[in-house]
């Protein structure tokens, strides 16, 4: 008798911490083909494998978060996570953060980077990790930086093979103030718009334009309505994954070392994604009928010398000179 009472009690324990499981949403602002959706499936199986099914990933692409009374849009999903909305994670260019924490958008800086390697060892530093505790106050703490690439342009009927071609271009760009002060010092009319609206509002003209790293532009088919691109590279777009403060905080210590070691799972297999199609894509998107140019980045690079300074100021000398020491 005695042994079928404690076994009830050992399955009744057990079945209630299966109910009482922490759940987990993890939206971001693209469609599942997209690299930052494919390494967050991982993210998911390596969590749910390790934790014993004491944590449970919920993901929600761009079209899923409505069904959360959430829209595909970068700025809703951080609001999420700073005013504990419906997402406790996401995962979104550094600069769109740059407005909760200064500092934390200047790997976002133009020309900043120029390879993959030099931007992961920066992003990996103690500065970033000095940098994002900024963002604590606003309820975030960053796990790990996945990768978007670097930022190219895109029109529907002016081909871009010089600043020149810019000026007057009606371009979108993300809520993210270092990348429209860097299309307005070239001479575009930069306007924010939430990416999930970014296709249609292409589509009905109206926006001439817009800039995204290579693979988003190919895996939310952006060719699909973007005759030209142009490879100007003009600002590195490393990715925080992050999670709301209050929920990492309720985590125990070997549920936070799960959920932590996963983060960096995901985070370098989003890497190696992005840094392979950022290779091939190019190839890719000729095929879909994409006429791609590859500007003389000098004359970019000059004419957003103004950018880089401004920022540099904001930013302050010490953080500049070990920013600087990354890109050698
Ligand atoms: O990658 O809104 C944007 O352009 C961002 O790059 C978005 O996360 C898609």
């Amino acid at each position: 008798m005695k042994k079928t009472i404690l076994a009830a009690l050992m399955a009744g324990s057990f079945i209630a911490s299966a109910f009482s499981a922490t759940v987990i949403k993890l939206g971001y602002s693209t469609g599942s083909s997209d690299p930052r959706a494919v390494a967050s499936k991982l993210f998911k199986e390596e969590v749910e494998k390790n934790s014993k099914g004491s944590i449970t990933v919920e993901l929600y692409d761009s079209s899923r978060l409505p069904t959360i009374g959430m829209k595909a849009s970068d700025t809703n999903l951080i609001e999420s996570i700073i005013n504990r909305g419906p997402v406790d994670m996401t995962v979104s260019s550094a600069g769109n953060f740059g407005i909760y924490a200064t500092n934390v958008g200047v790997s976002a800086l133009p020309f900043l980077f120029t390879d993959f390697d030099k931007a992961w060892k920066f992003m990996d530093s103690d500065i970033v990790k000095g940098v994002n505790k900024e963002l604590e106050s606003s309820n975030i703490v960053v796990l790990a930086h996945y990768d978007n690439g670097f930022r190219c342009v895109t029109t529907t009927s002016r081909q871009v093979t010089k600043v020149a071609d810019m000026k007057g271009l009606k371009i979108r760009t993300p809520a993210n103030q270092i990348v429209m002060e860097t299309m307005t010092a070239l001479g575009a009319r930069p306007e924010p718009l939430d990416f999930g609206k970014l296709p249609a509002a292409l589509k009905a003209g109206q926006f001439d334009s817009q800039e995204n790293p290579i693979p988003v532009i190919y895996n939310n088919k952006l060719y699909q309505v973007q005759k030209y691109l142009a490879i100007t590279n003009h600002s590195y777009d490393a990715m925080p994954l992050v999670i709301k403060k209050d929920v990492w905080n309720k985590l125990s210590a070997a549920e936070k070392k799960v959920v932590q070691d996963a983060a960096i799972k995901a985070q370098n297999l989003n890497r190696t994604l992005v840094k392979d199609q950022t290779n091939s894509l190019v190839a890719s998107l000729k095929k879909e009928g994409m006429v791609v140019t590859r500007p003389d980045l000098g004359e970019f690079k000059k004419a957003t010398q103004s950018v880089f300074e401004i920022f540099s100021e904001i930013y302050g000398k010490d953080l500049m000179d070990k920013v600087i020491a990354f890109t050698k």
